[in-house]
């Protein structure tokens, strides 16, 4: 039989349909009913299997011992002691020194909404995640230009006549639904337009009509250069911009000291070639650009949100068809504190938090001091930040000096190694899941899978789990559970309305999940207690975009609920037009707020800047983390699952190759400011000389037949440095690590 649910290795989550052999996968498809990958999927889809039975799940609670190994004990006695310990500091030190990680990785966000409850009940303040080392910056750009970070903007990649990918290889890392199939589409037909900007010949690029091959770090200026063209050359949208935006004469002063010539060599192109795009971009139809990790970890990375959004705005692709428009969002991704506290910049460094969450990088700044304000216990959840943060050593000395460290997940990881205490979670096929990776527009698409196996035995759901430390905390005690389940009984009508009332409490409306879980969860059917938090999350998205789910078919936040549990392959939410990215503007005065004075300022000091200069001692540019078609951040952890041997490899120019003495399928030495490790070597000529590569995800440890652990491949980390950060966001700079090469015997 095939059962229904989807892929949880990015954030597209296509739907699929898998037949199981006892727990095994046997068999993985794509889901034609989904309503957004309609049976597509990529080949990582059907390896899934090396996720659900890995050999390195866990299957009991661990305790470290002083000697560093680790006891199992059973769930009563972690649940007890954790509550016990976690309350201690919160009563010592207050809520605000337990800091909570992640809470979801690409496939899981249910059960991080339950975290939302342990938080509270900690009196927890500050948390973060994978968001804060890529997409703050961009989230806060949005802010500025639009109202507020919510108002997050998507490509209608499947429309546009011009779709720029811009530090973004969508061939391999996806981003958006069914990507290889429309990026074919687009290379095919005569009408249509493929820009990638990207120091390397990627996937993508081989398809694109205009390849424009920047320098590393090289953005700021080419965008400068590009936003430069557009002006001189008259291809502003001048009419759109005049009902719709304000500040326009402010930021042309500021792109008046662009020198169109000068920054294009700078970065690395033409000024041909910058003269021409603009004008595609300025005279299409319509333009959608999607911008990643090859600007956003990179230098300027939030400036180069910036001038990208500004390059759509100012040719007016905003708000129709084919363009960038202003999605809607089943539930936030967002951080903040469990506890009801909104903190504006953390407590020790005073770096600015952007849509509630700590900038990663400034996490052991955090911790690595004396202040009395530090963090002093740390909850992560199925997140693995020692190896995907910066500089994973400092990370392992920040948590080896915390009070306690709690890690929830299903496979022992790099960070979980570093805990006092590891709860073993039932995996993504086991248990009720979603994600609020809603991204899409004019509809957008929510999945709540069902279970397809019965948890491992020794694991438990999130949910479950954070219902035990909840309870244990104490936090439920006031709560009047019975009257609310009493109400249930009755009906949703009756319990929407005990359930109003009981959240004048604002306790309750912090533990809203696990009071839902065990109130009206206990009502729904086929057991899917464990999906009760999407009730309160499906009323939440209805008042939120009320006609927009009308428009895809549902008068309530109940209608909604109800479909979600009957279709387990997905339903699209909300349907737009396209005015509603227009109305969707924050600002009081519907304007989109073109001048950014601190950017701008950021911006006028390009004019010094040279990405040319180079630096002796490290002639390198280390790209720390390329997607391939063998990588899966760290979800797979067994190597196995990779087809090529190369997938791990060091690519590099064969002209830099020869300069060191390296040969294809050598090894080398690459050596950072932080860090030193060997990797083999791949020649590629798909490089810019002087640019190097290695693939993220890797330097694993995963037992071998025999149970002893092996690590294959380099973890890029272990080569990053925290301080390589953006100066408003923090985010940091792994697509740019100087770095030099030798060759090994
Ligand atoms: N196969 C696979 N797919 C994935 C993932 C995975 O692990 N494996 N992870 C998922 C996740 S979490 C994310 S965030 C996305 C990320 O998706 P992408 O952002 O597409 O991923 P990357 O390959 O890290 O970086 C994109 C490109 O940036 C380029 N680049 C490097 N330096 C520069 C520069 O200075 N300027 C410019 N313009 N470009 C530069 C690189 O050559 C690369 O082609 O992928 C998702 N999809
Ligand atoms: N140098 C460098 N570093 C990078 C990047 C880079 O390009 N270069 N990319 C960055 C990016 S964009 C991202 S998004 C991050 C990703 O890094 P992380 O945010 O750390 O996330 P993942 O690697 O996806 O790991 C998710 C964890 O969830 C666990 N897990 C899986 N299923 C479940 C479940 O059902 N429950 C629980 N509790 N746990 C589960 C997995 O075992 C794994 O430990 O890495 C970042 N790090
Ligand atoms: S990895 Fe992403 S694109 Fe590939 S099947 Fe899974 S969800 Fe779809
Ligand atoms: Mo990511």
């Amino acid at each position: 039989m095939w059962q229904t649910t989807a892929c949880i290795l990015c954030s597209i989550n296509c739907g699929i349909e898998v037949k199981l052999d006892g727990r095994r996968f046997a068999r993985v498809r794509g889901d034609k009913s989904h309503p957004a990958s309609k049976g597509y999927t990529c080949e990582k889809a059907l390896r899934l299997d090396h996720y659900q039975n890995g050999r390195d799940r866990l299957t009991s609670p661990l305790r470290r011992r002083p000697d560093g190994g680790f006891d199992e004990i059973d769930w009563d006695t972690a649940i007890a002691e954790i509550a016990e310990r976690l309350g201690a500091i919160r009563d010592e030190h207050g809520g605000a020194s337990i800091f909570y990680y992640g809470g979801g990785g690409q496939g899981n966000h249910l059960g991080g909404g339950y975290g939302r409850a342990t938080r509270a009940a900690l009196g927890s303040v500050y948390s973060s995640n994978a968001l804060a080392q890529e997409k703050t910056g961009e989230f806060w750009v949005d802010g500025q230009l639009f109202g507020r970070p919510r108002c997050h903007t998507t490509g209608d990649y499947e429309r546009a006549q011009v779709a720029v990918f811009w530090g973004k290889n969508p061939w391999q890392s996806h981003g958006f639904p069914r990507a290889r199939v429309t990026l074919k589409e687009i290379a095919k037909d005569p009408e249509r337009s493929l820009v990638v900007v990207d120091p390397r010949r990627t996937e993508t690029a081989d398809l694109a009509d205009v390849h424009l091959q920047v320098r590393p770090g090289g953005d700021a200026h080419l965008l400068g250069a590009l936003l430069g063209a557009i002006v001189e050359d008259d291809l502003l949208a001048d009419e759109w911009l005049a009902e719709h935006a304000v500040g326009l004469d402010e930021l042309l002063g500021h792109l008046a000291v662009v020198d169109v010539a000068e920054w294009s060599a700078r970065a690395g192109v033409t000024e041909a070639e910058v003269r021409s795009t603009a004008r595609l971009l300025a005279e299409a139809e319509s333009v959608s650009i999607f911008e990643d990790l090859g600007i956003q970890q990179a230098p300027h990375s939030t400036l180069n949100s910036y001038l990208e959004k500004l390059l759509y705005l100012l040719t007016g692709n905003f708000g129709r068809p084919g363009g960038m428009n202003i999605h809607t969002s089943f539930a936030s991704l967002g951080g903040g504190g469990g506890g009801g506290g909104r903190a504006r910049t953390t407590p020790v460094a005073g770096q600015p938090i952007i849509t509630g969450l700590v900038p990663c990088n400034v996490i052991p700044d955090e911790i690595l001091t004396d202040h009395p304000d530090r963090f002093r216990a740390m909850v992560v959840e199925s997140a693995n930040p020692v190896h995907s943060l910066a500089d994973s050593p400092r990370m392992r000395d920040a948590l080896d000096a915390l009070d306690c460290v709690v890690v929830i997940d299903v496979a022992m990881t790099e960070t979980a190694e570093h805990a006092d205490y590891v709860l073993p979670a039932a995996s993504q096929f086991e248990k009720y899941e979603a994600t609020f990776f809603t991204l899409e527009f004019p509809e957008n698409d929510i999945q709540l899978r069902r279970p397809i196996l019965d948890p491992l035995p020794g694991t438990l759901t999130e949910p479950e789990i954070h219902t035990r430390l909840v309870t244990a905390l104490g936090a439920l005690d006031g709560v009047d559970l019975d009257g609310l389940r009493a109400a249930a009984e009755e009906g949703r009508e009756a319990f929407a309305a005990e359930f109003l009332d009981a959240s004048a409490d604002p306790m309750v409306g912090r533990l809203a999940p696990i009071v839902l879980r065990e109130t009206i969860g206990t009502t729904l059917p086929d057991g899917a207690k464990d999906a009760a938090a999407m009730w309160g999350l499906a009323q939440m998205c209805f008042l939120s975009a009320p006609d927009s789910v009308r428009a895809a078919g549902y008068e309530s936040g109940d209608e909604l609920f109800d479909a979600l549990l009957e279709h387990p392959e997905g339903i699209v939410f909300s349907r737009d037009g396209y005015d509603a990215t227009l109305d969707r503007l924050e600002h009081g005065d519907d304007r989109i707020h073109l001048a950014v004075e601190s950017l701008l300022a950021e911006f006028d000091e390009l004019v010094d800047e040279d990405p040319r200069e180079t630096d002796p001692e490290w002639p390198l540019i280390l790209s720390a983390g390329e997607r391939r078609s063998g990588t899966a951040n760290t979800i797979y952890r067994d190597p196995s699952w990779r087809r090529k041997a190369t997938d791990a490899a060091l690519r590099i120019h064969p002209d830099d190759a020869a300069a060191a003495g390296l040969v294809e399928g050598g090894s080398a030495r690459i050596t950072t400011r932080r860090g030193s490790a060997v990797v083999d070597v791949e020649l590629s000529d798909t490089l810019r000389p002087g640019h190097v590569s290695l693939p993220n995800g890797m330097g694993l440890s995963y037992p071998d037949d025999d149970g002893a652990p092996v690590v294959s491949g380099v973890a890029p980390n272990e080569l990053t440095s925290t301080d390589d950060r953006d100066r408003h966001a923090g985010t940091p700079h792994h697509k740019h690590v100087r770095a030099r090469v030798e060759a090994v015997a």
